[in-house]
């Protein structure tokens, strides 16, 4: 397949979602609290550390970024859900552009869901599950920064999560770091078998 993410670039950034690009080719998007590792993982897969801007102070991503890859689809890097440090305002302000994102009809093919492995299931990630499951929205589950783990702490961790999430069975389920490089290449093949096959 020509799908390899060697090609990526910068496309468009939306304040708001009458600014999101005309949709003419397949789209994925990126979605999960803020600091999960949105845009670390679109550098990891364009293998760019340049391409998403990346912050340890969440909220970073503060309107919808859209990345094209290898000409043939878009990559929407939306800002996260729940960070701490940004006023309450500024806050509602960006979960509401992420959650007009899912609400303006846009037809867009397919939602990374990130979690970090680490952690609890937060109310918000719950809820989106729910809402992907609700509508029928094709998503893959992916656990970041899982160089927290050793390789056998994540098979037990991943054990786990399953039972936590209660996952269905066919469940598309990643585990990932953007920092180590773990799973970067599966979840790239997965994207390209799930866009063009
Ligand atoms: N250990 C580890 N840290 C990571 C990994 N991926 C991202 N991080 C760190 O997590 C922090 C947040 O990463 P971002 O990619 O900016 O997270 P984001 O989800 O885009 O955050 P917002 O834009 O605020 O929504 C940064 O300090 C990253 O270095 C990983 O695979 N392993
Ligand atoms: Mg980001």
């Amino acid at each position: 397949m020509d799908i390899n993410f060697r090609k990526a670039k910068f496309k468009a950034l939306a304040a708001s979602i009458d600014q999101c690009p005309d949709l003419n080719e397949p789209e994925i998007v990126m979605s999960g609290r803020s600091n999960v590792g949105k845009s670390s993982l679109i550098n990891a897969l364009a293998d760019n550390k340049k391409l998403a801007r990346v912050s340890q102070t969440p909220g970073k991503t503060r309107a919808v970024v859209f990345f094209e890859i290898d000409d043939r689809f878009l990559i929407a890097d939306l800002p996260g859900y729940g960070y701490a440090k940004v006023s309450r305002d500024k806050k509602a302000q960006f979960s509401a552009l992420a959650d007009s994102y899912f609400t303006s009809g846009r037809n867009f093919d397919l939602v990374l869901h990130l979690m970090d492995i680490r952690r609890e299931p937060s109310e918000e990630d719950v809820a989106m599950l729910e809402y992907m499951n609700s509508n029928s929205i094709r998503y893959f589950v992916v656990f970041t920064k899982c160089d927290k783990y050793s390789a056998a702490g994540l098979k037990r961790r991943i054990e786990e999560l399953k039972d936590i999430y209660n996952f269905d069975e066919n469940a598309d389920i990643f585990a990932v770091s953007s920092m180590k490089k773990q799973g970067i290449a599966e979840l790239r093949e997965a994207i390209a078998k799930e866009l063009f096959n």
